[in-house]
């Protein structure tokens, strides 16, 4: 398991992401390509935990078979529900603390607060929350990209994005309101982060139930 989340993070850090440079020296032999377990994990069971698993005391725990990898989406719980509204964080790890949200089929509305806990600007280490089908999700990142950070990398307009919150930085705190008829049928649904890079990391799947 931690060789897995090893090269899973190697792969993540590949993406060029600023955060995970700094550490990544340390590391960086038990996370070569060569490494004696191979890297079965599949893409959609994203190593939401990797930059955990860069601690000295992660690294020295003992390996786990690879099934691992799929059970509890990554060692993040799913989202807690309270009145058809959800909370969960963003943080300077390029990290939601949850790994997927259950919409109640009883609610009319879902509400979703994202809260970046960390303390880099919205330039450096934007967060927002974006909702589309999974197979849209690629498309509509990359357009969001393409957007730039005035348009919050959400493509004005988008009719793939289901809802989406506002980017936002450190310290600061972002809702979105959205009819849960609109993700009821013709999933799965997806919900990421648009700040390029990000969804690499930050992602999760949302459903109703
Ligand atoms: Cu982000």
């Amino acid at each position: 398991m931690i060789n897995t989340k090893l090269g899973i993070l190697a792969a993540a850090c590949a993406f060029a992401l600023a955060a995970c440079s700094d550490k990544q020296p340390a590391e960086a032999p038990q996370a070569a390509p060569t490494a004696a377990t191979p890297a079965p994990a599949p893409t959609e069971a994203a190593p939401q935990d990797s930059m955990q698993a860069m601690t000295p005391a992660a690294s020295a725990a003992p390996a786990t078979p690879a099934a691992d990898v799929n059970a509890a989406a990554n060692g993040k719980p799913t989202a807690q529900i309270t009145d058809c509204s959800t909370e969960f964080e963003g943080t300077d790890a390029m990290q939601y603390s949850i790994s997927s949200i259950v919409v109640p089929a009883s609610c009319t509305d879902f509400k979703i607060t994202l809260k970046h806990t960390g303390k880099l600007p919205v330039a450096a280490m934007g967060h927002d929350v974006v909702i589309t089908k999974t197979s849209d999700m690629e498309a509509v990142d990359a357009d969001g990209r393409a957007a730039g950070q005035d348009n919050g990398y959400v493509k004005a307009d988008d009719p793939r994005v289901i809802a989406h919150t506002k980017l936002i930085g450190g310290g600061e705190t972002t809702s979105v309101s959205f009819p849960v008829s609109k993700i009821k049928d013709g999933g799965p649904y997806t919900f990421f982060c648009s700040f390029p890079g990000h969804s690499a990391l930050m992602k999760g799947s949302i459903s109703v139930q």
